[in-house]
């Protein structure tokens, strides 16, 4: 039988500038699936975190007059209070500068030196300091800059410590070919394999003398292990690798998700899977890279400051404006845009013309004509299988849909539910019905098979925009809330409906 456990983590984010709506896309969609999971009965552990150390962080700090941490300490508190404010509910914030986490990241570098992966060497390369990259020439970008960013890169030769992941190249591709969906969507697979695999692994340089803010080789203290050992680790130390691995560890670990953007799926696909391989511990199941939110054709930047703090968007939109904008909008796994026009737009047509409106309808024909008072005398028509039927098959279209990542989708699926009760409204017509007193069962069960559909969509919804879902639970005063409550005809019979209130405004624009 599987484990009913789900461990699913973000990337741990540099500090080098305030957080933006980049981030909170990731984060967003790890937390709705963390959620999900938790709502389906798995104990989930939910990580994300900051990766502080580098050559970058030192640089702004150092240029600030201040020590790198002093200048990161804060950035942390703001993306802690980001989070909160998002309904991020993380199970645990790792940083890079934890102390066990820095002690655990030196055992394992040890480790791998032991075990003859880590050698010392001469390192030549180009490197990009933004990127806290090194590139072989034939990486390079047609004008012989940084394939990422597209800045200069310098050529950097010093004595540093490698790992040997050219001895791994073999076992990884067998990975790979054993377990096809390590790497999704698919398509960044080929790229993985053609691109860094196929012309041969080289080795990594995972150690630099010159800077200092990073975790010291405890057995060459002028080396400071280099980013990338130190940041992916993070996924096993907060378990407790390599000191206790009785629990937390035993417990959670393989993850079941690495979610990333797709600029860093070749470090979790390639160097993170090597550096297991050489702990001798078990790979993760999979590692997901999503696409990019784009402003005007261009990726969001800290550096090119093409951005709002993304509380101002909370602020003016609320909290699940932006979570449902977030999860809807970009088909999953490619690029999609970001812009606030198109926020509002989402806004208006989903949140407040087909949920809002419908839960606002409804209620307020049920408190005209029956005080609020649910009942369903079962006086069903033809017009209702459309309805039901749909609303029956729901949640495992929801959830084919969520395991699959394509949170998009599902989101689709469950607005048809909405869609359809919309419709239904107009094609039953209430109004007519509660004219004629020979019809008054029949429109309490017009009005009991559209607060199943809004109770079901809401249940389904409550991974997505938690807030609204807990409103909607209130105004319809049940309690049957959860995924084991998901049958058509589960409500209440019998329950009085609470006032209802507006869930949405209409956002106004020029
Ligand atoms: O890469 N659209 O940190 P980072 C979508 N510390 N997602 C975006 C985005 C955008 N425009 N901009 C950023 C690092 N992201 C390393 C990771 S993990 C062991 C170490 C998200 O601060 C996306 O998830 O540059 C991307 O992978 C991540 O932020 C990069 O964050």
């Amino acid at each position: 039988m599987e484990n009913k456990k789900f461990y699913i983590t973000t990337p741990i984010y540099y500090p080098s500038a305030e957080f933006h709506i980049g981030h909170c896309y990731t984060t967003i969609i790890a937390d709705a699936l963390a959620r999900y999971k938790r709502l389906s009965g798995y104990d989930v552990f939910f990580q994300t975190g900051t990766d502080e150390h580098g050559q970058k962080i030192e640089k702004i700090a150092t240029e600030k007059g201040l020590t790198p941490k002093e200048y990161v300490d804060p950035i942390i508190e703001n993306a802690k209070d980001l989070w909160n404010k998002l309904g991020i509910s993380y199970d645990y914030f790792i940083r890079t500068t934890d102390e066990d986490h820095c002690a655990r990241v030196q055992k394992i570098f040890k480790m791998m030196y032991d075990k003859g992966d880590i050698y010392k060497g001469e390192y030549k390369g180009l490197y990009c300091t933004p990127c806290e990259s090194f590139w072989t020439e034939s990486q390079l970008d047609e004008n012989g800059k940084c394939p990422d960013c597209h800045r200069d890169v310098h050529e950097v030769s010093e004595e540093a410590y490698f790992f040997k992941l050219s001895k791994y190249q073999d076992k990884l591709v067998k990975f790979y070919e054993d377990n096809p969906k390590f790497i999704q969507p698919e398509s960044r697979k080929n790229e993985m394999l053609n691109n860094f695999i196929k012309p041969g692994l080289e080795d990594l340089c995972v150690s630099r003398t010159s800077f200092k803010w990073g975790i010291p080789v405890t057995f060459d203290e002028k080396h400071v292990i280099y980013v990338w050992i130190d940041a992916l680790s993070n996924y096993i130390t907060s378990l407790g690798y390599p000191d206790n691995l009785d629990d937390k560890f035993k417990k959670y670990w393989p993850a079941d998700i690495h979610l990333v953007g797709k600029e860093i799926v070749r470090f979790h696909t390639i160097i993170w899977p090597c550096m297991l391989m050489s702990l001798g511990i078990d790979l993760p199941k999979q590692v997901f890279g999503h696409g990019w939110l784009i402003v005007d054709g261009g990726k969001i930047s800290k550096s090119l400051g093409n951005y709002k703090d993304p509380r101002d968007y909370i602020n003016s939109y609320g909290v699940d404006a932006v979570r449902y904008y977030a999860l809807r909008e970009v088909p999953f796994g490619n690029d999609g845009n970001f812009s606030e026009d198109l926020l509002i737009a989402r806004t208006n047509a989903d949140l407040v013309n087909t949920l809002g409106n419908l839960v606002n309808r409804t209620l307020a024909m049920s408190k005209k004509y029956f005080s609020s008072v649910v009942e369903n005398p079962k006086v069903y028509e033809s017009i209702d299988d459309n309805l039901i039927s749909y609303a029956k098959m729901l949640p495992s279209l929801v959830d084919n849909k969520v395991n699959s990542l394509k949170v998009n989708e599902a989101l689709e699926d469950i607005f048809e539910l909405l869609k359809r009760s919309n419709k239904y409204i107009d094609d039953t017509t209430p109004w007519v019905l509660a004219k004629d007193e020979s019809k008054t069962d029949r429109l309490k069960t017009v009005l009991y098979n559209l607060l199943e559909s809004i109770r079901i969509s809401t249940i389904l919804l409550r991974a997505f925009i938690p807030g609204t879902t807990e409103r909607i639970f209130n105004m319809l005063n049940t309690k049957k809330i959860e995924f084991t409550d998901l049958d058509f005809g589960t409500l209440e019979e019998g329950i009085t409906l609470n006032e209802s209130e507006i869930l949405f405004n209409r956002i106004e624009t020029k």
